[in-house]
């Protein structure tokens, strides 16, 4: 006999008007916790992924987020909807919590067909902190532009949502549950991605190194890494408790900017450039994707990072015999251009933005890559991965048994030293930014070839990428200004703050004297600061004195 079966969930299509500002940035939507507290804010964004995303429906969805204020809320939303839109599984992790890296294995280990990140990343959380959601595609990176344009478009355009009326789920305890005819798997937001990480690295390595005197600090900021530290660190490597500190989330990262730099990794700067430093510190940031690598009264740039874990692949057992191209963002400096070429390998330049590491990665022409911004990873997932950068860097540690410091030197002597610095100026009038960034790009044409402080200019241009691999374009990337000798001044504005405008100047200059390599960055590059700020006008136009964060 056949049996017929009458779905007894109920469906809401309730009506909605578009909002005019959903248009994702460089990571993503990312707003005030207060906008997207209002329906149906939210819930359109999620709509327009539905109805884009058709592979969604019977599929597999991934949802988690960094644990900040509003997180919870959300996703019960995206539960509801996901059942309403005929979505057959969503993993979550326990308390909603998964870091961006990990959505990004879980998504790869289980072939879903796609993730929900809920995160704001680096910024401010709390009620009056920012909010954000990201939609990953299966390969369990960030969606490229074509995707990320046609969510948008369909926020334009949409006029109802659809939505189940449904119980909140547990999402406190493991295992199964339903929503309407959904499946509902509460899975644990470490095991995965801890398991992977044992793949990669030498943990019997690390863990004779970590528990043999060499110390160690690692600061999750109140954010997502604290669980994944706790357990990577101190459980399975053996590091003494109390290794990890700030270690667990709060949905307002204890009132902190979950932002892994000098500036607001207060704690850990403070410790490891006191009297009897640690051997070696780290700290992530509030979706676990980004890393600060610390020595004993040492900073490692991230653009360093990315050239030492690229020269050093081989003491690595998870990339030994198998490093096959790197990539940096395009402010990023060009400090792994020459480990890449010294090794005979490829080496791409692209926009700012991990999403553009997608294709390269996909295609197998890349291992490695990173940004300035403290994001470093690997073809192991399709987003970057702060405590791989960790990891990464024990793992060469207990290698070489060399101090970090030791480790930077004898690279700066083989490679050279790229001097770098970042100058960010936060919370600027719009306008004025916008202004500055069309007086900078009016003087670029005819630049070539002239002098600036006796640097000459050997290109200027707003910075423009062609994908390799589909030959897609993105244009407007940032304005360069390049000297004969390989130094650069860029300009850009930040696509992930949420009031007013960042502007940030990146500024790189490159030194292969040995007896020069010593100086502080600040100090080598304070003429090129210098032209930077009065080429741009820059006080005049925003009324800055200094930046609001110099890296
Ligand atoms: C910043 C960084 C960029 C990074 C992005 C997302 O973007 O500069 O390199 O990819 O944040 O990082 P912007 O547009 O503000 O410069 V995360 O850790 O916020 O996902
Ligand atoms: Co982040």
């Amino acid at each position: 006999m056949m049996e017929l079966y009458v779905s007894t969930m109920k469906i809401n299509h309730l009506e909605t008007t578009p909002f005019t500002d959903q248009r994702p940035g460089t990571s993503g939507l990312r707003k005030k916790v207060r906008v997207f507290q209002q329906p149906p804010y939210l819930e359109n964004f999620v709509q327009a992924i539905f109805d884009t995303q058709i592979d969604l429906k019977g599929g597999t969805l991934v949802v988690g987020g960094d644990g900040r204020f509003y997180n919870r809320e959300a996703i019960q939303i995206i539960i509801r909807m996901a059942a309403a839109n005929g979505v057959a599984r969503i993993m979550v992790g326990r308390a909603g919590l998964l870091s961006t890296p990990a959505v990004s294995a879980v998504i790869r280990k289980y072939q879903t067909q796609g993730g929900i990140i809920l995160s704001a990343s680096h910024n401010p959380g709390g009620p009056d902190g920012d909010f954000g959601i990201k939609f990953n595609i299966a390969n369990g990176g960030s969606a490229p532009e074509g995707i990320t344009e046609a969510i948008f478009e369909r926020t334009q355009a949409i006029n109802t949502y659809r939505i189940a009326e449904e119980p909140d789920i547990d999402i406190d305890h493991l295992g199964t549950h339903t929503s309407g005819e959904m499946s509902v798997e509460v899975i644990d937001p470490v095991d995965d991605y801890a398991e992977l990480m044992e793949q990669l690295f030498d943990f019997a390595a690390i863990r004779e190194l970590v528990t043999s005197g060499f110390r160690l600090r690692f600061d999750a900021m109140h954010a997502i890494t604290g669980p994944y530290a706790h357990e990577i660190l101190e459980q399975r490597l053996g590091a003494p408790e109390g290794t990890v500190i700030n270690g667990e989330p709060k949905p307002d990262f204890g009132g902190g900017h979950p932002d892994p730099n000098l500036t607001y990794a207060e704690e850990l700067v403070a410790e490891m450039f006191g009297t009897n430093a640690p051997d070696f510190g780290a700290a992530s940031d509030g979706d676990g994707d980004r890393n600060m690598i610390l020595g004993d009264n040492f900073f490692v740039t991230p653009s360093d990072s990315l050239a030492v874990i690229a020269a050093n692949a081989e003491l690595i057992p998870g990339y030994h015999g198998r490093l096959k191209g790197v990539a940096r963002s395009m402010p990023t400096s060009g400090a792994v251009d020459r480990v890449a070429q010294k090794l005979g390998i490829e080496c791409f330049e692209t926009p700012t933005g991990w999403k553009f590491f997608g294709n390269l990665l996909d295609a197998g022409r890349i291992t490695f890559c990173g940004e300035e911004s403290f994001g470093t990873g690997s073809d192991h997932v399709r987003e970057k991965d702060g405590l791989w950068a960790v990891l990464a860097w024990l793992n060469i540690l207990a290698a070489r048994k060399q101090s970090v410091a030791e480790i930077m030197k004898e690279h700066w002597a083989e490679y050279g030293r790229n001097y770098y610095t970042r100058h960010d100026y936060e919370e600027v009038d719009s306008d004025a930014a916008r202004g500055l960034m069309q007086h900078v790009e009016s003087q670029l044409a005819g630049l070539v070839g002239q002098q600036l402080d006796g640097y000459t200019v050997s290109y200027a241009d707003n910075f423009a990428y062609t994908d390799p691999i589909d030959n897609s374009e993105s244009s407007h990337q940032g304005l360069r200004i390049g000297f004969t000798d390989g130094s650069r001044i860029i300009f850009r504005l930040s696509g992930t703050g949420t009031a007013g405008a960042t502007l940030r100047i990146y500024i790189e200059k490159f030194e292969d004297d040995v007896a020069q390599q010593a100086m502080d960055a600040q100090l080598a590059l304070a003429d090129l600061v210098n032209i930077a700020e009065r080429f741009s006008e820059l006080k005049q136009r925003t009324g800055r004195e200094c930046p609001s964060v110099i890296t």
